[in-house]
């Protein structure tokens, strides 16, 4: 094995290339992912690296270095240390006060400054780079990279005049991989047709069915809200956001048919009170077989949430199947929660929420190990030991002048891999209240059919 070759493998068990579906920034999806960032927290590496990259020039061809923000710049670094090239230091942006200089350091005109980019694309990131250097009067004839990912920068760069030295090729980093078995044929083929300009066929991710969550489900309500999924055909939620118990029963009464459970914020009731509200929506509940969700969204400390869930005039623990609850109080904020199913808040539809991906990434890990959680309400894709239930959905518009944000339930379950769709005013604020359940219920079904 070249010593090349084996200084690739090195690099890849940081973690550098990873192969699966990616979206890139420009929306694109590529079959691979490369990041030389985790190269400068490895000193043996980053210095083998600069050796190698200077193996590619004569270094007394140039007066100083320059490594193209922010990736290259330790690499740039290492190698200065090593050849004693003198570094120079391009920044982003322009300071903002003071001497406003793109480049810092010590130069004088007409010096030849190598440049060092760790991957190369397109290169058009390289193509703004360079002039902002030449501005200062400086050459630039040679550029180094680290990666060339083969995807025309080399080409255009060579086109300009630029004589471009690269490290590695997409293509011999697979066939090293490939070398090595750590890498598919199939894999192989998808990147070769993605570095041919082609859009790439990823094999579409299976859902489960609702038959195959039942069977791996233990907790009784996420069993309870799949069998009534499987009986009726539906996997809707409406949303019941009415403010007086007249319009909640007329609402239950035509939406009972077509829904797997009625979503209620019961706090907006003006009218409240238990035995006329509760009692009559139980038994609408129990006449369709659907579910009651109290969309109480629990967010304190579990003492609290505790007397929340079991006292004032609402009882919610007395009827409530489901509820919903944050996270924000940790673990053991959940424990209070019995004879319910929790359906955690892991990501919010509105705009401007605070439930960024680490958020939600926390957030999950909670939801995954309470045994009280049977699912998450999210914008975003969750594992299959949950159920996903996502809200924002309606077929007429976009959003509302107050921050929601909506999607359609085919975008839902085709990219979210949803369970149930909960709708709110796409079914309660419709002429015809009963029609636009059905309707839902139709386009939420057959969504899921579509996608399986
Ligand atoms: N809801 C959301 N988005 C969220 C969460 C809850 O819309 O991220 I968490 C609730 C709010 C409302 C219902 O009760 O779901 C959606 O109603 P509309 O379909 O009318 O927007």
């Amino acid at each position: 094995m070249s010593n090349k070759e084996n200084f690739l493998l090195e690099c890849y068990q940081l973690g550098i290339i990873k192969f699966g579906k990616f979206t890139l920034k420009s929306g694109i999806e590529s079959p691979f992912y490369v990041d030389l960032r985790p190269l400068a927290s490895d000193p043996k590496i980053l210095k083998k690296l600069s050796f190698f990259l200077l193996e590619l020039i004569s270094i007394n061809d140039f007066d100083l270095i320059c490594g193209v923000p922010y990736a290259a710049l330790p690499m740039a670094t290492a190698m200065s240390l090593e050849s004693e090239l003198p570094l120079i230091i391009k920044r982003k942006e322009a300071k903002a006060y003071g001497t406003k200089k793109l480049i810092e350091g010590i130069f004088s005109k007409g010096q030849n400054c190598l440049i060092v980019e760790d991957v190369i694309t397109s290169g058009i990131s390289l193509l703004e780079t360079i002039p902002e250097i030449e501005k200062e009067d400086l050459k630039v004839t040679d550029i180094i990279v680290v990666l060339d990912r083969q995807q025309g920068g080399k080409k255009l760069l060579e086109e300009r005049g630029f004589r471009v030295h690269s490290l590695f090729n997409m293509t011999e980093v697979c066939e090293i991989l490939r070398k090595n078995n750590l890498i598919s044929d199939e894999e192989i083929s998808r990147i070769n047709d993605f570095l041919k300009g082609n859009q790439v066929q990823f094999a579409e991710e299976k859902r489960l069915t609702y038959e195959q969550k039942l069977e791996n489900s233990t907790n009784s309500f996420s069993k309870k809200i799949l069998e009534i999924a499987i009986e009726k055909k539906s996997n809707l939620i409406a949303s019941a956001d009415v403010l007086t118990t007249k319009e909640l029963l007329d609402f239950a009464e035509k939406v009972g048919p077509n829904i797997v459970a009625l979503k209620t914020h019961i706090d907006i009731l003006t009218d409240f009170d238990f035995d006329e509200t509760i009692l009559p929506l139980k038994d609408l509940a129990n006449k369709y077989n659907f579910l009651l969700m109290e969309d109480r969204k629990f967010g304190d400390i579990g003492n609290t949430q505790e007397l929340q869930f079991s006292n004032g005039i609402y009882k919610i623990s007395s009827w409530a199947d489901l509820v919903t609850s944050h996270v924000i109080g940790g673990e053991n904020s959940l424990d209070c929660f019995l004879n319910v199913g929790v359906i955690a808040i892991l990501g919010m539809s509105s705009k401007g929420t605070l439930t960024n991906s680490e958020y939600r990434e926390e957030a999950l890990k909670i939801a995954l190990s309470h045994p009280n959680v049977i699912g998450g309400v999210c914008q975003n894709k969750i594992p299959d030991e949950l159920l996903l239930f996502t809200p924002g959905v309606n077929m007429e518009t976009k959003g509302d002048n107050k921050g929601q944000q909506y999607n359609t339930s085919e975008f839902v379950f085709k990219n979210l891999k949803t369970d149930f769709i909960i709708v709110g005013r796409g079914i309660y604020k419709a002429e015809e209240i009963e029609k636009a359940s059905l309707d839902y219920k139709i386009a939420g079904w057959n969504s899921y059919i579509e996608n399986l």
